[in-house]
């Protein structure tokens, strides 16, 4: 993968040259300390409020015996999902949209960070996800898998930079992930569905031999950063503590993007012809929409059109829940997955 040029005018800095250098080789970086826990602790407030009222509504619908209200963050969902899988559906699928997840994503030493690695004018993905690791479920392990593998064969060739956010310590045992390193600057591993048809998976077979998996804990505080194109999966939590995860994702606005963003000057999306990426016979005339077209993307950082940020948590809300689904590219013949 090409590194795409970032600015070096005022740009912060905040990972050193030996980190922004070990991520651009090995395709992964773990940062420590990123986060206040305040920050954090409100995305878990927010979290835990609505595995309560989800809790209460179903409570009182008579699908729930207990409430468990007594137990916390990192405990209560797994006795709940033993009730009912509700709950933990509502929050996989929920597209949580609260503000302290919109400030999260938009937390300053997050986007110095992602800015440095994607330039300036830089795109909060829309692909992101909150990761109830759940003891012994069977959706807790994810296959090996890039995120490419999920995008639009448009952008592989582009950086999107995943940071992936541990809302507990994400320690072996609680199984936090495991990365394949320098895979990064090669072509796109082919994806089929996996064995329980929850998500994507690279064939063992075709995953490349003599690469040691990399196990990589990180405490909560910290993110690991990924490029699109990095093998990475996670195996068993074999702990009673819930892994709650979330990640998030960061690109360019030059790659293909839907947020509402007037384009600039000389500021090109790259065509679906074969002048970016992987392109399928099928889409050469489709105009590339985004990265991932089910799901809104929105400006969080710019030097040249500061005014089109996404600041309002409330409008964050509505983007998300307005946003007219447009279906990826079925590039491995399968069926639609979401994340
Ligand atoms: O959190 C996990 O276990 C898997 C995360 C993942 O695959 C991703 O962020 O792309």
């Amino acid at each position: 993968m090409k590194p795409r040029a970032t600015n070096t005018l005022a740009a912060p800095r905040p990972l050193s040259q030996d980190q922004a250098a070990f991520f651009l080789r090995e395709g992964y970086l773990v940062v420590e300390d990123l986060f206040d826990m305040p920050a954090l602790d409100a995305v878990i407030g927010e979290i835990s409020g609505e595995i309560d009222r989800k809790a209460r509504e179903l409570y009182a619908a008579g699908k729930l015996a207990h409430l468990h209200e007594y137990l916390d963050f990192e405990h209560r969902l797994t006795q709940l999902n033993a009730q009912t899988p509700e709950v933990y559906q509502s929050i996989l699928a929920g597209r949580l949209a609260g503000p302290a997840l919109f400030n999260l994503i938009r937390h300053p030493a997050l986007l110095d960070v992602a800015e440095q690695l994607c330039g300036p004018e830089l795109i909060a993905s829309s692909v992101y996800r909150l990761r109830p690791k759940m003891p012994g479920h069977p959706w807790g392990a994810v296959p090996w898998h890039q995120d490419s593998g999920y995008f639009e064969p448009f952008c592989d060739r582009g950086l999107i930079v995943t940071v992936w956010i541990p809302l507990v310590d994400a320690t072996p045992e609680r199984g936090c992930l495991h990365v394949l390193p320098r895979l990064h600057r090669d072509p796109i591993l082919r994806h089929v569905t996996d064995k329980i048809n929850v998500y994507l998976e690279i064939p063992e077979a075709e995953l490349p031999k003599g690469v040691k998996p990399v196990c990589v804990p990180v405490r909560k505080g910290g993110a690991l950063l990924l490029t699109n194109l990095t093998p990475h999966a996670s195996f068993d939590n074999t702990t009673d503590v819930i892994r709650w995860s979330m990640d998030l994702r960061y690109q360019s606005a030059e790659l293909p993007t839907n947020a509402r963003i007037s384009r600039l000057p000389g500021e090109s999306v790259p065509a679906p012809d074969g002048a970016q990426g992987d392109a399928p016979a099928d889409a050469t005339n489709r105009p590339p929409v985004a990265c991932y077209p089910p799901e809104a993307d929105f400006l969080v950082r710019s030097r040249a059109r500061p005014e089109q940020i996404l600041k309002d948590a409330e409008a964050f809300r509505q983007l998300r829940q307005e946003h007219a689904f447009s279906p990826v590219t079925d590039r491995w013949n399968g069926k639609f997955f979401v994340s």
